[in-house]
C-alpha cells in the first residue's frame, strides 16, 4: 500500500536500536509487547506470535515511525491514555517506539518555534510520516471557530494530513465530530474523513479509545506499510469487531436478569448488569471489556459500574441520552466462557440449558429463553414476560427488563 519505512528512511533509528540507546529495560519493551498481544490478538502481523519474546524480536526491527499530531477540538484525553498508564516507564516507552515529531501539548517548543518544528517536520518526511488527528474540525462561518498560527484548523488538516502517507482519527471527536458536534453543534464540528476524502484514513473512535489499538495500526504500518483490515466505518476490525456486550463480564446477570435498578441499589453493589441503566454495550462494538486502560484491571466503564454509553458509535453516544434504554436488537446467544454467578445446586444453570437447547435444536432451553426476553417483537407470546411493558417480570417473577426504547 505505502513504501516501507524501513526501505526508505536512512535517518530514523529501528526500535531495538532507540531503546538500546536510551536505555530502555527490555521487561518493559515485553509488558508492552504483551499488552499488544492481547489487544490485538489477531488480524496484525506484528503481534501474530507465539510468545512476548517473539513480537518483541520482529518490532525490535522495526523502524520507528516519524508521526506527527494534530490537536483540533478536543480534551486532550485521548493522548493522556497513550500516556497516563500506571507503569511510568511504559509511558516513556511509547515515546521511544514511535518518533514524534511534533504535539502541541507534549513538546517544549511553543508559537513560531513549534511552527517551525511542524513545517520542517512535514516537509522531511512529506509522504512518508503518520499523522494523528486528535479532535473534532470546525467548518462552520469558514472555520472561524479554531485557528492555529492564523490558519483555521480546516486548513492545517489539509495540509499535514494532505501530505502524511496515512492519517489516524484517534477518538471519536476526529472520527466523526465526538462531542463538539453533540446538539446544537456550534461549530459545524466533523471529522477527518468529511474532509480529507482522498486519503487512507483509520478510524479509531472511542472517549478516549484505548492507546494499544493506536500503537498497533502504528506499527503494523512501520512493519509493512500497510493498514490493518477495516470495517465499514474505517475502523480496524482487530479491535471493533466484538461488541461489549458478548464479552462484558457481567453477562451471566444479563441472562438471568439481574439488574441494577438505580445507582446504589443492592443490584449495582453486587455487580449486576447495567442494562436498565441504559448501558449501550449491547450496540456497542470496541474492547473494553477485554482491554482495559491504565494497566489497571476492571478499569474501564462498565468495570467502574457505570453503564457503557456507546462512545465508539457515531450513532450512539452524544446522541442518544445516556441513561435511555436501548432496544435489544440481536438476542445472541450466551458466550460459553462465562459461567452463571449464581448455579442453584442440583438445577441445571440457565446458560448450560441454553446450549444444550441450542445444540438439540430444542428451542425451549433457558439460554434461548433468557436472550429471547429482550426481543424486539412486542407481542411475541412465545416469551415469557413479553406482554406489555408494565406486565414484564411478572411471568419470571424477577426482570422488568424488555424494550423499553428505540435507538
Ligand atoms: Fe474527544 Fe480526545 Fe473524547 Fe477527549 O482529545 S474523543 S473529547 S476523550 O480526548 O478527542
Ligand atoms: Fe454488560 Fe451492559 Fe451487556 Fe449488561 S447490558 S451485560 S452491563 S454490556
Ligand atoms: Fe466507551 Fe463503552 Fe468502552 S463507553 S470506553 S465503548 S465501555
Amino acid at each position: 500500500m505505502f513504501d516501507s519505512l524501513v526501505a526508505s528512511s536512512k535517518v530514523l533509528e529501528t526500535i531495538d536500536e532507540r531503546l538500546m540507546r536510551c536505555g530502555v529495560s527490555r521487561r518493559a519493551f515485553l509488558q508492552l509487547c504483551s499488552s499488544l498481544m492481547i489487544a490485538a490478538p489477531f488480524a496484525l502481523a506484528i503481534t501474530d506470535k507465539k510468545t512476548p519474546e517473539e513480537v518483541a524480536a520482529g518490532l525490535g526491527k522495526v523502524v520507528r515511525p516519524p508521526v506527527i499530531w494534530l490537536h483540533f477540538q478536543d480534551c486532550t484525553g485521548c493522548t493522556e491514555t497513550l500516556l497516563r498508564t500506571s507503569h511510568p516507564d511504559l509511558g516513556d516507552l511509547i515515546l521511544n517506539i514511535i518518533s514524534l515529531e511534533y504535539h502541541e501539548t507534549l513538546m517544549a517548543g511553543s508559537g513560531k518555534q513549534a511552527e517551525e518544528a511542524l513545517a520542517g517536520a512535514v516537509e522531511k518526511y512529506s509522504g512518508k510520516y503518520i499523522c494523528v488527528v486528535e479532535g473534532a474540525i470546525p467548518t462552520r462561518e469558514k472555520g472561524v471557530y479554531m485557528r492555529l498560527a492564523g490558519r483555521p484548523a480546516m486548513d492545517v488538516l489539509a495540509d499535514v494530513g494532505g501530505k502524511a502517507a496515512a492519517v489516524i482519527a484517534i477518538g471519536s471527536c476526529a472520527a466523526w465530530g465526538g462531542i463538539p458536534s453533540a446538539d446544537p453543534d456550534p461549530t459545524g464540528a466533523v471529522g477527518v474523513a468529511d474532509l480529507l476524502r482522498d486519503k487512507a484514513i483509520v478510524n479509531l473512535p472511542g472517549c478516549p479509545p484505548n492507546p494499544y489499538t493506536l500503537l498497533g495500526v502504528v506499527l503494523q504500518y512501520a512493519d509493512s506499510g500497510t493498514l490493518p483490515e477495516l470495517d465499514d466505518q474505517k475502523r480496524p476490525k482487530f479491535a471493533y469487531d466484538r461488541d461489549i456486550h458478548e464479552h462484558c463480564p457481567r453477562r451471566p446477570h444479563f441472562d438471568a436478569g439481574r439488574f441494577v435498578k438505580q445507582f446504589g441499589d443492592q443490584g449495582h453493589r453486587e455487580g449486576w448488569c447495567l442494562y436498565e441503566m441504559g448501558c449501550k454495550g449491547p450496540d456497542t462494538h470496541a474492547g473494553c471489556s477485554t482491554r482495559h486502560f491504565n494497566e489497571i484491571p476492571d478499569v474501564w466503564p462498565i468495570g467502574i459500574g457505570a453503564p457503557c454509553i456507546g462512545c465508539t458509535e457515531k450513532s450512539i453516544a452524544f446522541r442518544v441520552p445516556m441513561f435511555k434504554v436501548i432496544q435489544i436488537h440481536t438476542p445472541a446467544a450466551p458466550p460459553s466462557t462465562y459461567a452463571p454467578i449464581i448455579a442453584p445446586q442440583g438445577k441445571v444453570s440457565p446458560i448450560a440449558t441454553g446450549l444444550v437447547g441450542l445444540a438439540a435444536g430444542a428451542l425451549a432451553g433457558a439460554g434461548y429463553v433468557a436472550s429471547r426476553k429482550f426481543s424486539t417483537v412486542e407481542d411475541d407470546q412465545s416469551v415469557p414476560g413479553s406482554g406489555p411493558p408494565g406486565d414484564r417480570g411478572k411471568a419470571e417473577g424477577g426482570s422488568k427488563a424488555g424494550p423499553k426504547a428505540s435507538v
